[in-house]
């Protein structure tokens, strides 16, 4: 019977640690697996992927699941158009169903002033060769014909920003797809074990202190999101992040009545229905700095008050669920991607709310990272070092809600 279970699995059950892997990668979330499974394609396969909690467990497991890439910055749009591209064809590549509904993107402008934001944004993602253009009032009652937009709202609605390749995907399955993959390819994933801190050996991490033992590394990733400077830390390497919790909640399935993703800025909001028909919500991330994920009573005040000035028709709907996730939050609001100071430690952090998107093509960088020792031109402009150069990438206006 205990085997009959085992060979069902998706992946191997986790296996004693070995003394030595080439790679290390701390978080088994969907950037640290996807870095496990696109290190495959470059032939490395003696991998552990080590995590305290349990696969997906955080941010991978706690965003709306939102695909998009009309950015703000040439930078941030070009390397979120390639992993909204990775996403398009990844269930083929994992042979899983992510169930990808690549249904749009429509962020609301209620001002001149995000008209003006929105315009700037679409010729910076159209000069990328991204699909993304300023809409009317119009456009907008036709891609959401259940949504209100008469005279009675406290934002007027002026147009949108619409991006035709945006989208929901199956968050969970991301997560499950990448780790059968990195298990098929030869990786070992390891829940339940805590990274206690590294050992250094001229200016590089020899080996890597774990709730279960030390392993020696010839390479140290850190995809851990919310935890990254704690991580960064123990290789004294200091990031420049606050923390912060991102709060959203879903409804009961209700009726299939949208068919976009939706956004507001002013109001905070992003609503989606998944394919279940929940009303999949989120907000802004809160102000202050916490690595409690404790969710508050005023998130659903302000969620449900503005959700239902756009939807009336989810008065009576009920929720089901709401949670809280932890945000790495950089000064510019873009990643931190690459190389440290430790030759043999590199990072994937910085993510704010926007780590989801990124993580096939985070994979796919690092991974090309480790195996050539090069940076790859995509990541370039997202190292540490820019704090240190004065070379930010501000994505500030591009948060799906203020930050
Ligand atoms: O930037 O698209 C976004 C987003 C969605 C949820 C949080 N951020």
């Amino acid at each position: 019977m205990r085997d009959l279970f085992r060979k069902r699995r998706m992946w191997r059950p986790p296996s004693r640690l070995r003394d030595s892997y080439d790679v290390v990668i701390v978080g088994a979330g969907a950037h640290g697996l996807a870095t496990a499974y696109y290190l495959k394609q470059h032939g490395i396969t003696n991998v552990a992927v080590l995590d305290k909690g349990y696969i997906g467990g955080g941010a991978a497991g706690r965003n709306t699941t939102i695909l998009r890439s009309n950015y703000k910055t040439p930078e941030g749009a070009r390397f979120y158009d390639a992993s909204v591209k990775l996403y398009e064809g990844l269930a083929q590549d994992l042979n899983f169903n992510l169930l990808f509904s690549q249904i749009g993107h429509m962020t609301l402008a209620h001002s001149d002033r995000a008209m003006f934001v929105m315009a700037n944004r679409a010729e910076v993602n159209r000069l990328q060769g991204i699909d993304s253009r300023l809409i009317t009032p119009e456009e907008v009652q036709e891609l959401a014909p259940a949504m209100y937009v008469g005279p009675e709202t406290t934002y007027p609605i002026m147009g949108a920003l619409y991006h035709p390749p945006g989208g929901i995907i199956r968050h969970d399955a991301v997560v499950w797809g990448y780790a059968r993959g990195a298990d098929e390819g030869g990786a070992e994933i390891h829940p339940g074990t805590e990274v206690t801190g590294f050992e250094m050996e001229g200016g590089r991490i020899s080996a890597v202190r774990t709730s279960r033992g030390r392993v020696k590394a010839g390479v140290v990733l850190n995809c851990t999101a919310g935890w990254s400077s704690i991580v960064n830390d123990m290789a004294g390497v200091p990031l420049p992040i606050t923390t912060h919790i991102l709060q959203a909640c879903v409804t009961e399935p209700v009726k299939p009545f949208l068919d976009v993703v939706v956004v507001s800025s002013q109001m905070h909001v992003y609503i989606s229905q998944s394919d279940r028909g929940e009303f999949v919500m989120g907000s802004e991330i809160e102000p202050w700095t916490t690595y409690r994920m404790n969710g508050t009573l005023n998130f659903l005040q302000d969620l449900s008050r503005h959700t239902l000035e756009l939807f009336p028709q989810l008065e009576r709907a009920r929720l089901l669920r709401a949670w809280a996730g932890l945000c790495d939050l950089s000064p510019d609001y873009s990643p931190i991607l690459g190389t440290t100071a430790v030759e043999n430690f590199h990072v994937s952090a910085g993510w704010g709310t926007y780590g989801f998107k990124a993580a096939p093509i985070v994979g796919k960088t690092l991974a090309e990272l480790v195996a050539t020792g090069r940076t790859p031109e995509l990541i370039a402009p997202f190292t540490l070092e820019r704090f240190y150069e004065d070379r930010l990438v501000s994505e500030l206006a591009a948060a799906a809600v203020s930050h």
